[in-house]
Order: C-alpha cells, then sequence, then structure tokens
C-alpha cells in the first residue's frame, strides 16, 4: 500500500478486520517489519490520539518515529502554489516536502480543511503533493476530507461490540451542535466505511451471526455531506425516528458541507441544542452503545451520564486507533 485515504486503499475490508483482530490478540507480532525503517508524522494541527496511537503503532512494528509540528519550531510553511512569499511564511511546501522524504520510509500527514476554499480541500492538495514530491508512501492522519484511521478504528470497534443476535445491527451518524466550525473529515470517512462494510455484508458480532448493518445519517437540513461520500446511505432527518432501534449512535459534529449552497462551505448553519446526545435520546434507541472519535464538547455533543454509561464506547473506541495504525502502518511496510 503506498497511500491511506480512502476505504478502498486497504483492500478487502474482511481481511482487514481479521488482520485488526489478530493484531490485537498480539500487538508486537510483527516488531522486526519496521527495523531501520523511519515513520516521519507530519502534523499541520494538534492532535492526541493520532499523535500517540500511530507513533505507538510504529514502535509495535520496530520503526523509529519522527514526529514534526510544523506549527510549533518549523518554519512556516506556504502551501499555494505561485503566490509572492512576503508575508510571514519562510519556506515553501514544494521544497519541504521531498526534504521531510529524504529523512523517512514513510510519512503521515495530519493537514485540517483550511474550510473556506471548497474545492480546495475536496481536491487533498497538501495530500496529494505529499504524494507527489516526497518519493515514499503517505498515508492520512486527517487531512481535509477524511480521516481513515479513525473510520477503520470505528468500524473495528462495531465488529466487536455489535450483538451477537441474527440481525444486521443498526448504526447512526448524528449530527450533533459544537461552538466551533469543524471539518467534514470524521463523518465523510465513517459514512464511507459503514457503506463499504454494508455493501460487503461484513461479519460483525461473531463471524456469520450476523452480515452488515443498516446504516443511517442523520442531520438538520442544510448538513448534507458530499454524495460521494455518503452514496447508499439512508438519510433521516428527524433525529427521533433515526434513532428508533439503533444499535450504536455515533455523534460527531461538522460545519456545513457545501453540497446544497456552496456560499454557506464551512459555517455553522446550528447550534440546534436539541440535537445534543442525552438519556432521553439514547431511550430512543435499543440500548446502544454511544460513540465518538473525540476530542468531545460535553454538554454540546453528548451529555456526561451518556458519555460515562457503560455502553459509552468511547475509550475502547479510541484506544483501537493503535489497532487500525499497526494494520495501516503494516500494510505500508510490506509494500515497501
Ligand atoms: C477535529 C475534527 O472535527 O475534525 C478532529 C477530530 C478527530 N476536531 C476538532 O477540531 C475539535
Ligand atoms: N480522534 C482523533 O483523531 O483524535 P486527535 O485529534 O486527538 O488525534
Amino acid at each position: 500500500m503506498k497511500s491511506f485515504l480512502n476505504v478502498e486503499d486497504l483492500g478487502d475490508l474482511k481481511e482487514a478486520l481479521k488482520e485488526a483482530k489478530e493484531i490485537k490478540t498480539d500487538r508486537y507480532k510483527y516488531d522486526t517489519l519496521g527495523k531501520n525503517k523511519t515513520l516521519l508524522m507530519v502534523f499541520f494541527n494538534n492532535s492526541l490520539r493520532t499523535r500517540l496511537s500511530t507513533q505507538k503503532a510504529g514502535m509495535n512494528l520496530g520503526m523509529n518515529v519522527i514526529v514534526l509540528d510544523v506549527n510549533a519550531g518549523a518554519w512556516k510553511l506556504e502551501t499555494e502554489r505561485g503566490v509572492i512569499m512576503d508575508g510571514d511564511k519562510s519556506e515553501h511546501l514544494l521544497e519541504a516536502i521531498p526534504v521531510m522524504g529524504s529523512f523517512c520510509d514513510v510519512i503521515g500527514i495530519r493537514s485540517f480543511a483550511g474550510l473556506s476554499d471548497r474545492d480546495y480541500d475536496y481536491a487533498e492538495t497538501v495530500y496529494h503533493q505529499f504524494e507527489k514530491y516526497s518519493g515514499k508512501p503517505v498515508f492520512a492522519m486527517e487531512t481535509a476530507t477524511v480521516h481513515p484511521l479513525q473510520a477503520f478504528a470505528d468500524l473495528f470497534t462495531i465488529a466487536e461490540y455489535a450483538p451477537k443476535r441474527n440481525k444486521r445491527p443498526k448504526v447512526v451518524l448524528s449530527w450533533a451542535p459544537h461552538p466551533k466550525a469543524l471539518p467534514q473529515a470524521v463523518p465523510n470517512s465513517f459514512a464511507q466505511w459503514m457503506i463499504a462494510a454494508e455493501k460487503q455484508s461484513l461479519p460483525l458480532g461473531g463471524v456469520g451471526e450476523c452480515a452488515g448493518m443498516d446504516f443511517v445519517i442523520t442531520h438538520p437540513e442544510g448538513y448534507e455531506l458530499d454524495p460521494a461520500f455518503t452514496e447508499g446511505a439512508t438519510i433521516e432527518y428527524d433525529q427521533r425516528k433515526a434513532f428508533e432501534g439503533a444499535d450504536f449512535i455515533y455523534a460527531k459534529n461538522w460545519s456545513c458541507p457545501g453540497v446544497t449552497k456552496s456560499e454557506d462551505y464551512g459555517k455553522i448553519l446550528s447550534k440546534d441544542m436539541s440535537w445534543t446526545v442525552d438519556a432521553e435520546h439514547m431511550s430512543w434507541t435499543n440500548d446502544a452503545h454511544f460513540m465518538h472519535c473525540l476530542p468531545v464538547r460535553r454538554g454540546m455533543i453528548v451529555t456526561d451520564d451518556v458519555i460515562e454509561a457503560p455502553s459509552s464506547l468511547v475509550i475502547p473506541e479510541a484506544a483501537n486507533r493503535e489497532i487500525s495504525a499497526t494494520v495501516v502502518l503494516k500494510r505500508i511496510l510490506q509494500s515497501l
């Protein structure tokens, strides 16, 4: 694997989940695979989980790991070509990338959407520049439009916790309010991966006991995600209807994807607190597990009692980031 951005990059999902299970049973099984190989993690944005879990994954595989926080100690980087660099940016990404590539074998990139230029964000401009100019395999650690390491961990968590009965689990992605404009990367990838799992009738909750899932997205009008990620999903604008019979509630805020009105791209259209997931919302479900990628704002996205309930999966879900990152890095190392 030379690039990891979308679910297709991983190939057969059933195999990938099997491999995740194998790694979870023995996370050091391939601890010599990365000997004398260097992982460079480049962060243009903050991170807790991605930073720790991906570094740990590299260490599980015996790699050396370098972390670069571009905004804390490196030169400020210009990312657009053709500009006169007379501002505060001292270096261009087009020199910085090949230099970074010369010191490592694999590069992870965190570069969030700017949320002002939809075309620039949705073209994954920064990620593709790394692909083109680094000469090394690259993987997304949340880029402008996707967060595949998160979605892989989420799918694996759902596979682990799906009820062991002969019924397709119902998985609901629910928009929730937030004070700041956030990217669409997490919901885009979550939708893309759930739809892929649904299509492939993945065995969840014990092999052969139930196949696939029913995936529903609920959000206020105007928050429609890009159809490139949601083709095949059911969209239900009535949050209560969406929650009925759900086995997993995956809450997340995102800003306007600009699908129906491009001038609204990146804006906050609603702060409607009736979308906050509280005990009443959870009472509409089939004793659903609560999920969120974290970091989460309590009182906005979810109430304390719901996130602290035994059925909340936020901590095991975050812990599974080490597993998804180990599988992805293993696949990349095997293709070097
Ligand atoms: C980011 C986002 O919503 O994309 C990262 C989530 C993993 N969240 C924040 O910036 C709060
Ligand atoms: N879920 C996630 O990617 O968390 P961080 O932003 O802390 O890495």
